[in-house]
């Protein structure tokens, strides 16, 4: 009996010990793994600046996918809630976390020089997305990609220019109320300035412009004060669909009509983007008059800076992004700004 239990208590003895060391022999190899696939991975700590409109969601769907564990990268994410200081606070964690790159899509232009040089101090090259940074010095982030947000505004003047002239109306009688994007983000800077300089040199009157942040609710509220304040506004020049869904739902609620006979008291919309799909059906009716498209796949563009950045190239410091011009009426078939014609395209 003894001799037996001794057995037993030896085999069991064993067996732990077996157990412990194929356990332990199992966990140091999918550490060894894990380390490696880790180490293989470029860590990417991205600051969003929001969730304000559709274009951002679809860039925020871009940029996950495509810096994504199956693509080698270890991706840090944060929203920044539209504010510079949760942006700020994001960028200073992913110094701490040493992270290889820095991606930031900035709320607006100015105040990123301290952080910046922080990461530049930290060896983290920055890659800026969509809005640019206005910083003493360029070096503080490696290069930017996104959109030419003047030249979108003037294409849409463009063709609003074009359009008017085709139907007979004169400059005096557009009367325009612009409801602007969230201020100070290059979006809106370049929207704005498109529209200001377009209505300088064709003789039109701007009434009002008040920022509606890039967002249906506020764009509604925007335009119906515009509404209640004017009542000679015929175009309503909407920093982005979004504004511009808001701002079609103000003017119908006030009794008036959405379209292109604007000295016949309907009221024109012209609008950014092209990504929000009942956006694209108001322009498909005709109620949005005109659309700059806003492209916002940036994820596989900045994927590929990031690639040639870490095989020790250097990648152009700007990067544009070509856009189209959309509208459902043939009235104008293209339009020419600083010297290069676009030709208008029918909404998909
Ligand atoms: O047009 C708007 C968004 O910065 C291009 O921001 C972006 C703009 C876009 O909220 O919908």
């Amino acid at each position: 009996m003894r001799k037996n239990a001794m057995l037993a208590l030896v085999l069991l003895l064993l067996s732990v010990t077996l157990t412990g060391c194929g356990s332990s022999a199992v966990n140091s190899q999918n550490k060894n793994e894990e380390a490696e696939i880790g180490q293989n991975l470029i860590t990417v700590g991205f600051s969003q600046l929001g969730a304000e409109s559709d274009w951002r969601s679809t860039n925020t769907e871009s940029m996950l996918e495509a810096l994504s564990q199956e693509n080698g990268y270890n991706l840090i994410y944060k929203n920044g809630q539209q504010k510079q200081s949760n942006q700020i606070t994001a960028i200073r964690m992913f110094i701490q976390q040493e992270v290889d790159y820095i991606v930031l899509a900035p709320a607006m232009e100015t105040g990123w020089d301290s952080v910046l040089y922080e990461a530049k101090e930290a060896g983290i090259p920055v890659i800026i997305v969509d809005r640019r940074v206005d910083v003493v010095d360029k070096n503080l982030y490696s290069c930017w990609v996104g959109s030419d947000f003047e030249l979108e505004g003037k294409k849409v003047t463009a063709w609003l220019k074009a359009f008017t002239e085709k139907k007979g109306i004169s400059p005096e009688d557009v009367h325009i109320v612009n409801i602007q994007g969230t201020i100070g983000s290059t979006a809106q800077i370049g929207r704005s300035r498109g529209l200001a300089n377009a209505a300088r040199e064709n003789g039109w009157d701007i009434l009002d412009e008040v920022s509606g942040d890039f967002t249906e609710t506020r764009g509604r509220e925007v335009m119906a004060s515009f509404l209640r304040k004017y009542d000679n506004v015929n175009v309503v020049y909407c920093e982005n669909d979004n504004e511009a869904i808001g701002a079609i739902e103000a003017i119908e609620n006030a009794g008036r009509k959405v379209g292109t006979n604007i000295t016949g008291g309907e009221i024109m919309v012209v609008s950014f983007d092209g990504v929000n799909q009942e956006a694209i059906n108001y322009a498909k009716e005709g109620k949005i008059a005109c659309i700059a498209e806003c492209n916002p796949h940036h994820g596989p563009r900045v994927a590929s800076l990031i690639e040639a950045l870490n095989s020790g190239k250097t990648p152009d410091k700007f990067n544009y992004v070509s856009e189209k011009l959309y509208s459902s009426f043939d009235d104008v078939e293209y339009v020419t700004v600083d010297g290069i014609s676009y030709l208008i395209d029918e909404v998909e």
